[in-house]
């Protein structure tokens, strides 16, 4: 200990030893820094402060750097990502999509981190989420690789290639959104719609003003997903008919009955289907019946 110390510098220094986190221990030793002698022969003592002040800074920086990272987006069952160049109106879209309220700015990277709304869409919850511009240090790769369906929204169809050119490792399903649509005469837009289907684009043209292409938009995007989707009604309840279950294509009635009612599925003894897969309707069938989108089935528990 220096002499002639400080009694807030000594103060400090208790306070250290005590600490129990890293943050804590970090204010004590800005204290401590602050209150240290000056004088020459405390020099050694300062640099050294001055080390573990470093130190522990850059450690705290990078604990919470991952916490962050982690935090992450859950992805839904079903999920949209909007990318695309600045500007091209991404933000709007998600507006006009979802009950999200993003930026929207005329100057560019305006969305600095990926923002996330849901879509409600005949019945299905589609998690859409806006990330920020390609170029931007925020671009989320990771959401891009592992994401279902993304809207690559242009303003220009010259955009596409660069954007193409930025997502090449993911799998999943393209849907070209020319946005500010309101810009052209049915002439110029006819002309843009044969030039994205000779390259057989599966493309809509919208506005985000004036509402054109958007509902084409949601039935593109709910279609984009390899889904079926089977509303389940239980004895005199109807409470489950707005709402289906969302499953894979050839999933069967035993796979339905595990989602809603998860272990006590062993319970059912029989369904009854009405729709798509049924011969008439209220059909009995067992729990490996193949079920198709749009059934409506009851489940019946003895
Ligand atoms: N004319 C026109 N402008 C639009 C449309 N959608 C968005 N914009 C405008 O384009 C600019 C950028 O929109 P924004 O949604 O922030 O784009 P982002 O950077 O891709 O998220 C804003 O000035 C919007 O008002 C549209 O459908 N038509
Ligand atoms: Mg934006």
């Amino acid at each position: 200990m220096p002499i002639n110390a400080h009694p807030e510098y000594l103060k400090a220094e208790q306070e250290y030893h005590r600490a129990t986190t890293d943050k804590e221990k970090l204010k004590a030793l800005e204290e401590m820094l602050r209150y240290m002698p000056k004088h020459k022969s405390a020099e050694a003592l300062r640099k050294n402060l001055k080390t573990r002040y470093k130190k522990l800074k850059e450690e705290l920086f990078k604990k919470t750097k991952k916490q962050k990272a982690k935090k992450g987006i859950k992805k839904a069952e079903m999920q949209a990502v909007l990318i695309g160049l600045t500007n091209s109106g991404k933000s709007s879209l998600l507006k006009v999509l979802t009950n999200a309220q993003p930026k929207i700015a005329s100057y560019g990277f305006s969305t600095s981190e990926p923002i996330i709304g849901m879509l409600h869409h005949q019945g299905c919850n589609i998690q859409m989420i806006d990330m920020p511009p390609i170029a931007s240090e925020n671009f989320d790769k990771g959401i891009i690789n592992n994401t279902d369906t993304l809207l690559i929204v242009i303003e220009k169809i010259d955009e596409i290639k660069s954007v193409l050119e930025a997502i090449r490792k993911t799998d999943a399903k393209k849907i070209i959104v020319f946005n500010k649509a309101d810009n052209y005469d049915n002439e110029t837009k006819r002309k843009i719609s044969e030039t994205l289907k000779s390259k057989r684009y599966n493309f809509v043209l919208t506005s985000t003003f004036t509402q054109e292409g958007i509902e084409e938009l949601k039935e593109k995007i709910l279609n984009s997903f390899d889904i079926i989707r089977v509303y389940t009604t239980h004895k005199g309840k109807e409470k489950n008919k707005d709402i289906p279950v969302i499953l894979h294509p050839h999933s069967t009635l035993g796979d339905v009955a595990e989602k809603i009612l998860h272990g006590y599925s062993k319970k059912v003894k029989y369904a009854k289907v009405t729709g798509p897969s049924s011969k008439f309707p209220n059909q009995k069938v067992g729990l490996k019946h193949v079920v198709k989108d749009k059934d409506i089935v009851e489940f019946v528990t003895e």
